[in-house]
């Protein structure tokens, strides 16, 4: 049985051309002119592009005294609605507990996954079992490492920590990633905006300002250039972090920038509004930015300073949000976006002529798989790649809605947003998931994404040298002690 994707134009991340693409086995078997199939999909008008990947989600995480909302059934039904085919979800182990306990946890998770996924894990602590385990975590394939750098007192790691843990990742030949955020600096803000009162949810901004994130960002740059690695950062939201990033990367540095949709389009007048549950859907951590730092990092992802665009979706209900009355810290953190991530990012960015078409493809899918070394299995239109497919018809429009989402929570923070730029067709291995507004998706079908490790020792362009046999001085002069 095939299927073929007749009369459409490929973009690819390099590439625009018209042809036709036919599917076997749930992989792509030929790409030409005038192909036929038992199955004739019709693509006239639309941009036939990788399905789109989703390299950071949270779903059904415990977190913050609860669980985020959307789980593997409805995060992936909403990714598939939007145009991702491809997650990758956090596995989040408690402090102390054994990182390959996690990845059981999260196996039990991943039951109703209508499309594919991988893992990060997460180093929320550290210890020889961490060290040693770290080599099985890659062996199963998941060569990349996250660790946050705030939540004090809860996930956060110290620098000796993540230091160790850097080499560690230079040794496996894993990808260290970070949530760059001083959480020291946050926890000492926080407290003083308590002390003074300020309890709301617009107080959250103030405690976590750019410059903690300047200040994380370029330490992990730091201390990966210390460890001999790459260094992939999450969710960078400001012009501080990404001159870091940028001024890294001149140096020859492998410093990669993540920035969300939701950074690139939200700011923090959200925050001012009036209404408590309005401000409070829309607590993240990084926070809405005003927009001087959107455009920063519009021209980052123009210019190849930024590679991807993600989602970071973490979505909890009003009522989850509702926690934090009367004390902004302990609103849980979190909005959602795997639905409007593809939508949005071509509204906002292709039809304005902030990305080109071949942009939008690397960014939302092809940097990605790269980076997270799983491509050209995922993230490309070639013979042999999983067809993992989004049919994308640029006149189609909607206004984004809670009411119309396949996210679980009751709210959307991109509510009202006219959409022009949807999928006709989501295929996801050659399976239908979505046609138009119709969802066809296939709990269960999703498989766990393997990767391998990447040997990509970092020392090329480093000026770090480490001293392994200082030179010490003889003296004579030595002055008496316990005067
Ligand atoms: N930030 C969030 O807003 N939610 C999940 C974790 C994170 O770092
Ligand atoms: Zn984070
Ligand atoms: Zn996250
Ligand atoms: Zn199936």
């Amino acid at each position: 049985m095939s299927t073929v994707i007749k009369g459409g134009t490929v973009v690819t991340a390099d590439l625009t051309y018209k042809a036709d693409v036919r599917i076997e086995g749930g992989s792509i078997v030929e790409i030409g002119q005038d192909l036929t199939g038992d199955t004739v999909l019709d693509a006239t008008g639309c941009y036939v592009m990788p399905g789109g990947i989703d390299p950071h989600t949270h779903l059904e995480m415990p977190f913050m005294g609860t669980y985020s909302t959307d789980d593997f059934e409805s995060g992936t039904r909403a990714a598939l609605s939007g145009g991702t085919t491809m997650v990758v979800d956090f596995c989040l182990p408690s402090p102390g507990q054994s990182l390959l306990e996690a990845i059981s946890m999260w196996d039990n998770k991943i039951g109703k996954a209508s499309c594919d996924f991988s893992y990060h894990m997460a180093i929320t602590w550290w210890g020889e079992q961490v060290f040693n385990e770290m080599e099985e975590v890659v062996k199963r394939g998941i060569p990349t490492f996250k660790h946050f750098m705030a939540y004090k007192g809860a996930l956060m790691v110290d620098d000796d920590e993540m230091y160790a843990s850097f080499q560690r990742c230079a040794e496996l030949g894993a990808l260290p990633l970070v949530h760059a955020e001083n959480g020291d600096v946050v926890a000492s803000l926080t407290q003083k905006l308590l002390d003074a009162g300020n309890n709301g949810p617009e107080a959250h901004a103030y405690s976590r300002p750019p410059e903690v994130e300047g200040e994380a960002t370029n330490r992990a740059i730091m201390i990966a250039d210390m460890a001999g690695v790459p260094l992939y950062v999450v969710h960078t939201s400001c012009e501080q972090a990404h001159e870091a990033i940028r001024r890294a990367r001149s140096k020859g540095m492998r410093v990669y920038g993540e920035p969300l949709i939701q950074h690139l389009v939200l700011d923090e007048s959200e925050y001012a509004n009036p209404d408590w549950d309005h401000a409070a859907r829309r607590v993240m951590s990084p926070p809405f930015r005003d927009k001087t730092h959107q455009d920063s990092l519009w021209a980052g992802l123009a210019s190849g300073s930024l590679q991807v665009v993600a989602t970071d979706h973490c979505a909890f209900t009003t009522d989850q949000k509702r926690f934090g009355v009367g004390n902004f810290a302990k609103i849980p953190n979190g909005t959602g976006g795997l639905e409007d991530r593809m939508p949005v990012l071509w509204t906002k960015g292709v039809n304005t002529g902030r990305l080109t078409m071949n942009e939008f493809v690397a960014v939302t899918s092809t940097n990605i798989a790269k980076i997270l070394n799983c491509y050209p299995k995922k993230g490309a239109i070639l013979p042999g790649a999983d067809a993992d497919i989004v049919v994308w018809d640029p006149k189609r429009k909607k206004t984004i809605s809670a009411s119309s989402q396949q996210s679980a929570i009751d709210y959307n923070v991109f509510e009202g947003i006219e959409v022009e730029g949807l999928p006709r067709f989501v295929l996801t291995r050659g399976k239908v998931s979505v046609e138009e507004s119709t969802m066809k998706h296939e709990p269960g079908h999703g498989k766990f994404v393997p990767r391998e490790p990447n040997m990509v020792v970092n020392r090329a362009l480093s000026q770090w040298k480490e001293i392994t046999a200082p030179r010490k001085v003889e003296r004579t002069g030595i002055p008496a002690t316990g005067v």
